[in-house]
């Protein structure tokens, strides 16, 4: 495995995704608790941005780069320009990987969605670093996700595609050890985080799976 997999997959261990909704817990105050319980990788995500929101965005990618953390933007490949992101994350409906790459560069951490084999298939993903699945469990975060994929579905990308796949979607620490053992290089994680009655500890469950997951059931079948 080349140097740079290897840092994309640590990256994707712990991948927190702020919430625009979660009650009394704004943005910046989810993503200092995800980075103070050892997120890996964050992500602004919020689906009616507006440029009011700049200096909001700012700050989070401060505390993110000020931990070393990766901080991406959703959707918005402009976003994450004027906002020196370390990358984008990309549906299936919104730019194109290759254009967010060369909007970027070379450096930028470029991920998409990718639900099924079917979009896999379709997808270029030759200007990708990473592919996100799900949802792999219900999820209430996501207005329009699409039918859950499962632990079978997850596993079923992670075979097919040479790039390493997150898991998404109603992860919590009951499920991640099983996304890790289907193959995930790792969880991305929103409401378990931003709306739990203690987020901090819940973070904190989450690392403490991350920090050591279980090895990946498929490499051995
Ligand atoms: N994308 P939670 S599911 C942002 O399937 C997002 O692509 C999904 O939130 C996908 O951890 C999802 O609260 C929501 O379920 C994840």
């Amino acid at each position: 495995m080349d140097y740079e997999t290897l840092m994309i997959k640590k990256a994707l261990r712990f991948y927190y995704i702020t919430d625009e909704d979660a009650p009394g817990l704004p943005p910046l105050a989810q993503v200092e608790i995800a980075i103070q319980a050892g997120a890996t990788m964050v992500q602004f995500r919020h689906k009616a941005f507006s440029l009011k929101l700049f200096d909001e965005v700012a700050a989070i990618r401060d505390l993110a780069k000020n931990n070393s953390v990766p901080f991406l933007v959703n959707d918005d490949i402009l976003l994450a320009k004027a906002v020196s992101a370390d990358g984008v994350h990309l549906g299936q409906t919104d730019e194109s990987p290759a254009l967010a790459r060369r909007i970027l560069g070379p450096e930028a951490i470029v991920g998409v969605s990718v639900s099924t084999l079917k979009e896999l298939e379709r997808t270029d993903l030759t200007s990708c670093d990473y592919i996100g699945t799900g949802p792999v469990f219900e999820t209430r975060t996501k207005k329009d996700a699409k039918p859950t994929c499962g632990l079978d579905g997850l596993g079923a990308v992670v075979r097919a595609s040479a790039l390493p796949v997150v898991a998404i979607g109603g992860i919590n620490a009951e499920n991640a050890s099983a996304c890790f053992r289907h193959g995930a290089a790792g969880i991305a994680v929103i409401s378990y985080i931003s709306r739990a009655a203690n987020p901090l500890q819940n973070a904190r469950k989450l690392w403490g799976i991350c920090q050591n997951p279980p090895p990946n059931d498929l490499i051995a079948s």
